[in-house]
């Protein structure tokens, strides 16, 4: 009696003429094709600088260079005495994507425009961490998410609302936790150099500011996007694909002794690595097994394109197919919602474990993220 077909699992769907108020998010329903989505291609990049500044350019763009068979990183060296921290309760919102845009306009694929009209012609703008989260939302069971959307000038612009759970997280997180959050950084520390005939430097300090992000453009089925994503490394090969064919992410994770461990690896860890990869296009994600003590005992590396070959063994895994098709359906949803153009006026979509998508509608208020310098700037 509870069945749904693809086509009816938004509620009170009636019709073309009003949206609908709610969207589900059983994996079920998801369950179709692999919706088209096009090669993602690069066409900017940027850099956030030791003090959190925007560059636009590639001054942090790193070198991947392969450890030895047995390295030795001991990822909790320096800890205490050369790390430097980003403020994390600064919320950036997509202050530096905006700030990409203003300044490298003339750079994103306009199809079918005319090159007068002052629309970007993408219809969504927003980080890739963002649409990590929708993706693998069908098979959430622990963090919801919130996020604002806001439509100018044609385009959808989306940024994420910290949870109340989400906050509370932050705010009282454990010593352990605190530090082994600067594990992965001291991972890529250990991987990466600043030049392309340089070598790692583990003495130097991890400063969690400084940021690589490339920009992004590809389409979803019907839905043209335009994101950002943090970049670990490119491989020095000159010859390499051009980006983001080049680019390798790096992750740091437990050692697996147990097959439980390996289950909930390949169930949980795999999906978010996939989605954060696939999106943009990222080939390859190089892993570092560490021990309780933050060791390093392995380093392996998993081609994002083989990741869902590799969790077919597992009973009742994840589907990339799922993920997509729900993003593609989320975005639907939104731009069946999100009609008025207006920059002050966000649409805040919601979704908790268990529950399906809603929405609000809040005009002038605190979660009014675009930026007057850039509504200014984007309207000169
Ligand atoms: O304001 C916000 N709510 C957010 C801002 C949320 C998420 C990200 N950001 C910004 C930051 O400016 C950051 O530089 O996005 C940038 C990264 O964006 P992304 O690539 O879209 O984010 P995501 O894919 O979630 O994370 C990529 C990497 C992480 O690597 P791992 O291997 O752990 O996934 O970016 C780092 C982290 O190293 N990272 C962040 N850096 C700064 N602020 C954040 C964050 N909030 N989250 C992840
Ligand atoms: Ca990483």
């Amino acid at each position: 009696a509870d069945y749904q077909t693809n086509k009816r699992h938004r509620s009170s769907d009636e019709g073309q003429h009003r949206a609908a108020e709610t969207l589900s998010a059983h994996r079920q329903l998801y369950e179709r094709h692999f919706p088209l989505y096009k090669q993602p291609v690069e066409v900017g990049c940027f850099s956030l600088d030791s003090r959190r500044s925007f560059c636009n350019d590639q001054r942090q763009l790193r070198y991947y260079v392969q450890p030895t068979k047995s390295p030795d990183f001991n990822l909790r060296d320096g800890y205490t005495s050369r790390f430097v921290k980003r403020d994390d309760s600064v919320k950036e919102k997509l202050d530096h994507v905006l700030k990409w845009i203003l300044a490298n306009r003339d750079k994103i694929q306009t199809r079918d425009q005319t090159p007068s009209s002052s629309a970007l012609g993408v219809d969504f703008v927003t980080w890739r961490g963002h649409l990590t989260k929708v993706l693998t939302t069908p098979y959430e069971t622990q963090e919801g998410w919130m996020l604002a959307a806001s439509k100018f000038r044609g385009s959808i612009y989306i940024s994420e609302v910290e949870t109340e759970a989400a906050k509370v997280n932050r705010e009282t997180r454990s010593q352990r936790q605190e530090e082994m959050m600067y594990w992965g950084y001291k991972f890529e520390q250990y991987i990466c150099a600043d030049d392309v005939n340089g070598t790692p430097n583990p003495g130097g300090v991890v400063n969690t500011n400084e940021a690589f992000c490339t920009v992004v453009q590809t389409r979803l089925a019907d839905h043209k996007l335009l994101f950002s994503g943090e970049v670990d490394c490119r491989v020095k090969d000159p010859d390499a694909p051009p980006a983001p064919g080049c680019y390798v992410e790096l992750k740091t994770s437990a050692e697996i002794c147990t097959p439980k461990q390996r289950s909930n690896f390949h169930r949980y860890k795999l999906l978010k690595w996939w989605a954060q990869s696939f999106l943009p296009g990222v080939p390859q994600i190089v892993a570092g097994f560490r021990d309780h003590d933050g060791i390093v005992v392995a380093v392996e590396t998993f081609p994002t394109s083989k990741i869902s070959q590799l969790i077919k063994n597992e009973f009742n895994c994840w589907k990339p197919t799922v993920c997509m098709n729900f993003c593609n359906d989320f975005l639907s949803f939104v731009k069946s919602v999100v009609k008025e153009d207006d920059p002050r006026l966000v649409y805040l979509f919601t979704w908790d474990p268990h529950r399906d998508v809603t929405y609000a509608v809040h005009r002038d208020s605190q979660f009014t993220f675009l930026p007057e310098w850039y509504i200014k700037d984007m309207s000169s």
